[in-house]
């Protein structure tokens, strides 16, 4: 039996959850009445990972953590090429994006969520506040180029397991108080994940 750990509130905990049911796999789940993020580690989840960070994955012997990680050996256990392609060239742009969204994506929002929505103090500076926000809506600002080209999804006419990390980052994205631009691929792209049937009970307006 797969467990994921982790509150369902949490945006990579969610990436995990969204595939899970995108993949029609029934999984237990565990420490996720923890309301983080704390000061302090779970003890649970500390000793599956030495981060302390949320998601976490067991599949019998089997620890994993890393939530991009977690969703390839999810949807390469399932044999799903479709959403992990095996050919090389059609993997890498897969994978390309993942690590973007790990990186680029991910850091751009760091001040602005912080700031907004954790209200942590060491991020309410206005003009760091204004600065990055401008920093994530540049960032997003290349993804809509990206969307423009391609008229779908991230890498192409079809859907991947990059557009399920992408997804819950654009949800935030769109969820966030904060002045934004329109940028119209974007949000067309957030529309076409919503008709997917597994992709609403993670992108819940209160949970961005
Ligand atoms: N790079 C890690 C980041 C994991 C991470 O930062 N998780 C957050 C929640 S989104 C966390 O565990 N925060 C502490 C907590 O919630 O207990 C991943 O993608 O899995």
């Amino acid at each position: 039996m797969i467990t994921v750990y982790g509150r369902p509130s949490s945006i990579n905990v969610r990436k995990v959850l969204w595939l899970c049911d995108e993949l029609d796999l029934t999984v237990a789940r565990a420490a996720q009445n923890y309301d983080g993020p704390g000061p302090d580690p779970v003890p649970e989840v500390l000793a599956l990972n030495p981060n302390g960070l949320i998601p976490v994955l067991t599949d019998g012997d089997h620890i994993l953590w890393e939530s991009n990680t977690i969703c390839r050996y999810l949807a390469g256990k399932a044999g799903r090429d479709d959403l992990l392609p095996t050919d090389p060239t059609a993997r890498s742009r897969v994978e390309q994006w993942m690590d973007w969204q790990a990186t680029e994506l991910n850091t751009s929002w760091r001040t602005a969520f912080m700031g907004l929505i954790r209200k942590s103090p060491a991020h309410s500076d206005p003009q760091a506040l204004t600065a990055g926000i401008a920093g994530w809506n540049r960032t997003m600002a290349l993804l809509d180029r990206q969307l423009d080209r391609t008229g779908a999804y991230v890498t192409g006419p079809t859907f991947t397991v990059a557009d399920v990390v992408l997804g819950v980052s654009v949800h935030r994205w769109l969820h966030m108080p904060m002045t934004r631009p329109d940028l119209a691929a974007v949000g067309a792209y957030y529309h076409r994940l919503l008709t997917r049937p597994a992709f609403p009970p993670h992108a819940r307006p209160d949970m961005p």
